[in-house]
């Protein structure tokens, strides 16, 4: 500002201050997009080997912690099986409530803001 002005034109500004329309901020500020909870429902008929296969399949575990986390379930009623973006969630609950209707078992799967 001050060195593009004019040669006469008067400049009143106290030695800090930037003056009108000078930019401060360098960063952007960026913001984090939400994350999703998705989470696995017990019920007293889907057996455990398709749940298992189901946090294999598409949640990409392993046998050991896709057992594990179906156990959680199992014992507790509900656990969160992964974190992501909103519309990764949305897709994976999707996915593991297609396949369960389509095999006929009656597992839930939903999503929760974290
Ligand atoms: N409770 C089921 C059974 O005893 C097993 C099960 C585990 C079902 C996890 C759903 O999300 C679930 N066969």
């Amino acid at each position: 500002m001050q060195d593009r002005m004019p040669f006469a034109m008067a400049d009143h500004r106290e030695p800090d201050d930037p003056g009108v329309g000078t930019i401060t901020r360098t960063r952007a500020r960026t913001m984090r997009p939400p994350l999703y909870k998705v989470l696995l429902l017990n019920d007293d008929f889907t057996p455990m080997e398709f749940v298992v296969h189901v946090l294999e399949r598409f949640f990409g575990l392993g046998h050991a912690q896709a057992f594990e986390i179906m156990l959680t379930v199992h014992q507790k009623g509900i656990a969160v099986v992964g974190v992501f973006s909103h519309e990764i969630a949305e897709t994976k609950v999707m996915q593991v409530m297609d396949f369960s209707r389509r095999h006929e078992h009656p597992l839930q799967c939903t999503m929760e803001k974290e």
